[in-house]
Order: structure tokens, then C-alpha cells, then sequence
């Protein structure tokens, strides 16, 4: 069956609804596919920080800036699957690797795919985030057992050189396809709040729906500011129009896990629900994200629970790890 082909103007139109109709529709389109609230959890760890070549104006661990974060080379095995466990025992279902580079070195991909085949054998999904990769690289990640490879678009194709200078659109779309090739599931998504105006959010928009595949997964980031960054002076992002993101997400990318990523620890616990509310249904839950700070496990379970959203897959829904 042939997908729907969403062009700039029928995105800018459900885009630019009145807010209300707007998550209404968002909403009916998440009740079509998705019949009870469920919220996957994702735990996300940072296994090789900063000193990254790469120039992403809004990167606390590009090489580039003088942000002030800890280096730190690959980290070992033994204690990815350290915090691989605690994961599992805290009820993630996915556990998510990040590294900041350019591409994964040839001297560290072997530790990477032995870090992806023993977190899998411990009954999680597993995701990386490595930066751009090769054909063959793609498909010794999926013979490890990789299930999804992160890698995001981040904003329109006309922002995008005002961010980053030392790679291309073009090639985020490259490393995408290797993925897609190599039979990998797609988790795609963006920034939103960098200084791009509502075209741009909707370029991205278009963008996404319109790969060869619609991504499984989709990461809408709250712009965090980071200190010594170019991008440190922006000023935040207006609450609803960040919600329109997500709603617009959320129904043209019908049957995406919708991950409301970065930014959840400034955001009220109203602004999550409204976000929930307009699509969202995955979060990261861990205290950290790869540099900043994310709400702890505790005020997650607890707003879960006020919500009445049950975590995805997680057969008996009392967790005792926040004594609720
Ligand atoms: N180096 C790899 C890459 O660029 O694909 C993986 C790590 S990179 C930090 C992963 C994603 O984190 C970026 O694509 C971006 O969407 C998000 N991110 C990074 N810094 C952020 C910030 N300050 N605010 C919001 N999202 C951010
Ligand atoms: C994604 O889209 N968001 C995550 C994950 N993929 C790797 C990363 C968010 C990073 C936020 C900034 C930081 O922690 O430095
Ligand atoms: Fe490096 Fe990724 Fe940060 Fe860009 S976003 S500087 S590629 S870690």
C-alpha cells in the first residue's frame, strides 16, 4: 500500500489549526492506533562523551566549544551492562547508547557491538546513537542484534548550515539509508526551539514523513541551551508551539512511538500532560541524559500514575521502585 505523501502546504494547514482542534486531532488520530495509554520508557546512557569533531552549534560535547563537560573515551563493557541492569530492573524497555562522534571509530566498534549483544541477551531492546555510519557497519550492527539506530534529522535542510558545517543533510539521509538497509528500525526526530522559525518545524515535519519508510520512532527534543555553545543565548521556545509539533507528529507519523526527548526536566508537569495528551508516548527515564538533566525515575512514575498512563509492556503495573 502507498503511503500518503505529505507536502509542505497539507502539513502547514493541520499544522496551523486553531491549538484545540489541533491536539483534538492529534488525539483522535493516537486513539486510531494506539488503543490504551501506554508510555514506553527508554533509558538512555552516555558511553563515550565529548571531544566530538563535529561543529552542532547546539552540542554540549562538540570539540568545537568550550562548554566545561567531562571527556571521557568509551566506556567499558562490563560498565554499559552495569547500567544496562539497573535499567532493566528500574522497568525500561529500551536501553539507549550514545556516543559523541563523527562516526564510530574502527578500533571501538568491536566493543560496541559486543556492548549491543550483551545488552540484548539480557531481554532489552537496544539503540545506539554513533554518528554516521558505512553499509557494512550497518549490517554488522544489525547482525549484533541491534534493534534501532538513532539518528535525527534535527531541523529543516535550510537550517541545518546554520548549525552544523562539517557534514550535510545529505549525509544524515546517507547513514539513514544504510540503516534502513540493513533492516534496522529508523528512530528519527529533531530539535525544536534552536531559533528555526514555524517553516523550518514544518520543513523537518515534511521531511520525516516522507523517508523511504516512516521512522518507528520519533524524538521531539526541547532545545536545552547549553554554556559555551553559540547557541547559548536563544531564547526558549513558546510553550504551544512546541505542543503543535508533537500533535502535528503525532498524525502524520500515525503508528511512530512519539518520544517527548530532551527538555521534560524544565517542563511543568501540565506541559508533559498537554504533550502526552498530543501524541507523545514514549519518554526517556533516567536522571540523565547525555549531558543534562532529566526528571528522576521518582516524579516520572509519580506523574505517570496521577495521568493514569500505564508503562508499555510492564506486566503487573505496581512498581515498587517508587513505592506507589
Ligand atoms: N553524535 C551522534 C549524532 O549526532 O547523531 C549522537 C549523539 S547526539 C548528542 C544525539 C541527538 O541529541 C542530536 O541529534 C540532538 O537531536 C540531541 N541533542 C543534542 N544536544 C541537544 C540540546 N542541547 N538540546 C536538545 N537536544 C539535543
Ligand atoms: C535524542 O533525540 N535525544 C537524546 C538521544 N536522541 C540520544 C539525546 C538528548 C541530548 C540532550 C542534551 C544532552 O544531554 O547533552
Ligand atoms: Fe557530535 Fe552528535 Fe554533538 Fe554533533 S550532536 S557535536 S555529532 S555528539
Amino acid at each position: 500500500m502507498l503511503t500518503k505523501q505529505w507536502t509542505k502546504e497539507s502539513v502547514e494547514k493541520l499544522y496551523e489549526q486553531p491549538f484545540l482542534e489541533l491536539i483534538y486531532h492529534a488525539r483522535t488520530i493516537h486513539k486510531q492506533t494506539f488503543t490504551t495509554d501506554e508510555m514506553e520508557l527508554c533509558t538512555l546512557a552516555n558511553i563515550k562523551m565529548g571531544a566530538c569533531p563535529e561543529d552542532c552549534a547546539y552540542c554540549t560535547q562538540s570539540g568545537h566549544y568550550k562548554t566545561g563537560i567531562k571527556r571521557q573515551k568509551l566506556l567499558d563493557v562490563e560498565s554499559v551492562l552495569s547500567q544496562a541492569s539497573v535499567a532493566k530492573e528500574n522497568g525500561a524497555q529500551r536501553f539507549c547508547m550514545g556516543a559523541a562522534w563523527r562516526n564510530p571509530p574502527e578500533k571501538d566498534f568491536p566493543h560496541v557491538l559486543e556492548m549491543i549483544k550483551s545488552v540484548k541477551a539480557m531481554g532489552l531492546e537496544t539503540c545506539v546513537t554513533l554518528g554516521m555510519l558505512t553499509g557494512e557497519q550497518a549490517y554488522a550492527l544489525k547482525e549484533a542484534g541491534l534493534d534501532f539506530y538513532n539518528h535525527n534529522l534535527d531541523t529543516s535542510p535550510d537550517y541545518y548550515e546554520k548549525i552544523i558545517t562539517t557534514h550535510t543533510y545529505q549525509d544524515r539521509l546517507n547513514t539513514l539509508e544504510h540503516i534502513r538497509q540493513a533492516n534496522i528500525q529508523v528512530c528519527c526526530g529533531g530539535i525544536i526551539g534552536m531559533g528555526e522559525s514555524r517553516d523550518d518545524r514544518i520543513a523537518l515535519l515534511v521531511q520525516l514523513a516522507n523517508l523511504p519508510q516512516p521512522p518507528s520512532s520519533v524524538p521531539i527534543n526541547q532545545f536545552i541551551p547549553m554554556k559555551g555553545t553559540p547557541l547559548e543565548h536563544i531564547p526558549p521556545i513558546d510553550h504551544f508551539e512546541f505542543i503543535r509539533t508533537i500533535a502535528a507528529a503525532r498524525i502524520i507519523l500515525p503508528k511512530a512511538m512519539v518520544r517527548l526527548s530532551a527538555g521534560r526536566d524544565d517542563m511543568s508537569d501540565e506541559m508533559q500532560a498537554l504533550c502526552f495528551f498530543a501524541g507523545a508516548n514514549s519518554i526517556f527515564f533516567c536522571d540523565k541524559l547525555l549531558t543534562a538533566n532529566n526528571p528522576d525515575s521518582k516524579r516520572d512514575l509519580q506523574l505517570l500514575k496521577t495521568l493514569g498512563i500505564k508503562i508499555k509492556n510492564k506486566p503487573h503495573q505496581t512498581n515498587h521502585h517508587a513505592n506507589i
